[in-house]
């Protein structure tokens, strides 16, 4: 803007020395072999692929940091309000080529690389994920990111810098899950940004006294001091200079260690304290949709939201505006509950800090906090036993139980005039469960301390509203609870993805990729393509080279050959009984005896198919470990089998990653997304394979069913019981059980097959069976038939392969919704109340 002075020396000397960014192709070579030289310290004889790596990783960085650094100053100047996206988990994947194709530079970055006699695919194989997440509500945070800075919208994101990232998935010959720690950090990490100097004392323990003068304020006293160090992750905008940051905190002790103890000789004592304060980003937790009341999960979960909301409180204030204007300029996004405590958190730092009043500070909180929630699953709401969060937190318990006094009995006295001596009531909605030991539902908490409340598909935020958080939508109206559709970011889950896809669909809108990947409702333009016999010939090679490409990395990877010419038929997430991998392998057993009780001149009518499976099971979900064992068996059994072994292969891919998911997602004619109606929030992969061109089949839940509206039903194979039924089956299942041989009868030769010893140790997957054979909370038994019908419609409809592609041609057309770009501009909108600032303008 020209307002700032130089701060010292000669403007010209400074202007003629500061360079700009590396964008032809020679500078590019310049500056890879100068970080050779320098940086990595090697000669250029002495360079392997993965030197050359860094080497090019450190040039683009570069890069970045010039983009990130007139980013940062442009939001320091102009001081927009800022929203920040507070997430436990970014799953982030790869870096490199993301942000060389952001910044529209990866044919140059190619050229040179070339030039320097290496390849680029080598190089990116060299990098390792970045995989701080579980799954899809980890990945969701990563795309968000790069939709805001992609939107030029001013948003950070705040998480934890996990030394060791999600488990490294081992596959036992007999199918057993092992886990192996994810040392991510152990090569050098080009991407981050250590800020040694941004750090913040976060206290553990100790005493909370009430003042008792007449104000709401307490003293938090002795306890831990653990220091919270920032290290910055540079976020790309596709084609624009703004680039966000992510800032990750990383724990160690306030000093070193007790040097008294130790010269004591204390030893253990004196590095106790210290190695508890590193134990707190050291790892992340490996469950997701559980709840285990772990301390140490609780310790990430305050210094992380208190770090967080320091920095942003530290940030306000060199605004020089008034604290009660926190609202104005900061907007605080909850990823699910695991943020929460950043409520108690701000009230106590507006309370016991600022000194404002209670109902001040609750007004402040509550127009500055907003609430995503991820499940309705009960087990996977996060509750946290009181003497627990009393011992680690004090004041925090201290301002939770007043919270639930002052906001909640205010509501209390409303709902007690609304709904008089409704005292279920009240025990529902109190922030504190009752029982031994009482519990704090951090939902509820999240709830009334959020200016808006959204769930992330249509269907599930309908739920939200009917379910968990019902007497809350009764008590504070409909308009606080809405619903924000999750999508995916089109730049990594289709141009990074599927390059050849990206450049067909360019070349035949005739629109260059930097316009429909940020305007994805462009890719209507392909619907008149449909009817053009050229096209889809080259629209369905594109979907055989990506076969061909995991087929290639299988082998190399595994030693396996896959049948590229079969239908590739794909279920990649995590293991969970709710998403019924069960039903998919249990499906493959029904085709495997149907397919061996075929005549040999029936069989030759069959299409082949192959079936992939990947996905973690947390570490102590022993079902989710036993099917992946009966995946594996089965495996092992009909790969090899003569009679059917070309028609039907099935794939169990260990170790499943966001990188693995780029190379499988482009090659699905059909993918499976079939949880029990009502339980998956949304899914996003589902968002992914149809954007892909694959066709889904899954039942009518989560975001399935808005695909399916934008689609049009007839590319979709849906199928299973509806989200209302689901609560009276499982009564009927109860209390009147139907012995699975009168129910299912199909299903019924399955289980005889497995009990039978046809893949090993029948004895192995008693324990699973039995869930279905008794109880079948997932509702296998109900819809195992309606599967089966599903996928035998889906042969059909993949006889007529013309018909097909135009289906898969389709259905990309149609997915411009899904783009996270809509969805980040939805929370822009109508929730944060935040605008664009791009750089230079
Ligand atoms: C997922 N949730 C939903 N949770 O299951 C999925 N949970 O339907 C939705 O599409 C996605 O969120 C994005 O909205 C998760 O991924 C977790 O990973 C998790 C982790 C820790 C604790 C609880």
């Amino acid at each position: 803007s020209g307002k700032e002075k130089w701060p010292r020396g000669d403007e010209k000397t400074w202007k003629d020395a500061i360079r700009g960014p590396d964008t032809d192709t020679t500078s590019i070579t310049k500056s890879v072999v100068n970080h050779v030289q320098t940086s990595l310290a090697r000669q250029a004889y002495n360079l392997d692929t993965s030197g050359a790596y860094q080497a090019a990783a450190l040039s683009v960085r570069d890069n970045l940091i010039l983009n990130w650094n007139d980013t940062q100053l442009q939001y320091t100047r102009k001081a927009p309000k800022r929203a920040y996206y507070l997430s436990l988990e970014f799953l982030m994947g790869r870096t490199l080529d993301n942000a060389m194709l952001n910044l529209g530079l990866k044919d140059n970055y190619k050229e040179s690389v070339d030039k320097l006699g290496f390849n680029m695919e080598d190089l990116l194989e060299q990098e390792r994920d970045a995989a701080l997440g579980n799954g899809g509500l980890g990945r969701l945070a990563a795309c968000y990111l790069d939709s805001s800075a992609s939107q030029e919208l001013p948003v950070w994101g705040y998480g934890l810098r996990y030394r060791y990232g999600i488990f490294q998935q081992l596959i036992s010959p007999e199918g057993q899950q092992l886990e192996a720690p994810d040392p991510w950090l152990e090569m050098q990490n080009p991407w981050e940004l250590p800020r040694l100097d941004v750090n913040y004392e976060i206290r553990f323990y100790g005493q909370a006294e009430r003042l008792n003068d007449g104000t709401p304020r307490a003293h938090w006293t002795g306890g831990q001091e653990v220091l919270a160090v920032a290290y910055d992750v540079m976020i790309p905008g596709c084609y624009t200079k703004s680039t966000n940051n992510l800032r990750l905190w990383e724990s160690k002790p306030k000093r070193g260690f007790d040097l008294n103890s130790f010269n004591a000789g204390n030893y253990e004592g004196a590095v106790g304290e210290s190695n508890s304060a590193f134990a707190i980003t050291s790892v992340l937790y490996p469950n997701d949709q559980t709840t285990f009341g772990k301390e140490l999960r609780l310790k990430q979960q305050y210094f992380w939201t208190a770090a967080s909301l320091a920095d942003m409180i530290r940030r306000f204030k060199n605004l020089g505006k008034p604290i009660t204007d926190i609202p104005d300029y900061i907007a605080i996004q909850l990823n699910d509950t695991h943020p929460t405590l950043v409520i108690p958190e701000l009230m106590r730092i507006l309370v016991d800090e600022e000194d404002l009043d209670w109902d001040v500070a609750w007004k402040i909180t509550t127009n500055t906090v907003f609430y995503t929630n991820h499940t309705v699953l009960p087990e996977a709401l996060e509750k946290w036993p009181v003497p627990l969060m009393e011992h680690l937190l004090p004041r925090h318990m201290q301002i939770i139980f007043d919270i639930n006094m002052y906001a909640l009995s205010h509501f209390l006295q409303t709902v007690e005039r609304k709904f008089p001596n409704d005292r279920d009531r009240l025990a529902r909605m109190s922030l504190i469960e009752e029982g031994y030991p009482q519990q704090v539902r951090m939902a509820h908490l999240a709830c009334i301390g959020s200016k808006k409340v959204n769930g992330v598909a249509e269907l599930h935020s309908d739920l939200v509203r009917t379910t968990i958080l019902k007497d809350f939508v009764e008590l504070e109206g409909i308009s606080k609870f809405s619903n924000v559709t999750n999508g995916i970011t089109p730049r990594r889950w289709l141009d990074q993805c599927n390059p050849e896809l990206s450049a067909l669909i360019s070349k035949t809108l005739k629109v260059d990729k930097s316009v429909w990947l940020k305007d994805l409702d462009r890719l209507e333009g392909l619907l008149p393509f449909t009817e053009d016999a050229a096209f889809r010939e080259e629209w369905a090679a594109v979907k055989q080279h990506n076969k061909e490409r995991l087929a290639a990395h299988v082998k190399a990877t595994l030693g396996l050959d896959i049948n590229t010419h079969a239908m590739f038929d794909v279920q990649i997430k995590r293991l969970h009984e709710y998403k019924r991998q069960t039903l998919n392998i249990l499906g493959v057993i029904h085709r495997y005896i149907t397919l061996k009780a075929m005549s040999p001149e029936e069989r030759k009518k069959v299409n082949p198919r192959v079936v992939f499976f990947a996905g973690k099971a947390a570490p102590g979900y022993y079902i989710a470990k036993i099917t992946i064992r009966l995946i594996v068996n089965v495996a092992n059994i009909i790969n090899v089998d003569p009679d059917t072994k070309d028609l039907l292969s099935l794939y169990f891919l260990p170790d499943y990653s966001v990188s693995l998911a780029e190379i499988l997602i482009p090659t699905s004619d059909i993918s499976q997304h079939i949880s029990t109606a009502g339980t998956e929030a949304s899914g996003t992969s589902n968002m992914k394979f149809c954007l892909n061109g694959g066709l889904l089949v899954g039942t009518v839940d989560g975001a399935n069913i808005e695909i399916a509206e934008s689609v049009g039903e007839e590319n979709v194979f849906f199928f299973g019981h509806l989200t209302p039924a689901v609560e009276d089956l499982r009564h009927e299942h109860r209390y009147h059980p139907v012995p699975l041989e009168q129910k299912c009868p199909a299903l019924a030769r399955v289980f005889e097959k497995i009990s039978s010893g046809a893949f090993g140790d029948a004895g192995v997957y008693e324990p699973l069976l039995a869930t279905i054979r008794t109880g079948d909370y997932y509702l296998i038994t109900e819809d195992f038939d309606s599967y089966i019908q599903a996928l035998a419609m889906v042969d059909e409809a993949y006889l007529d392969r013309t018909e097909w592609v135009k289906k898969s041609i389709r259905t990309t057309a149609r997915m411009g919704k899904f783009s996270s770009d809509r969805c980040i501009m939805e929370y822009a909108d109508s929730y944060w109340n935040i605008e664009p600032c791009p750089v230079g303008k």
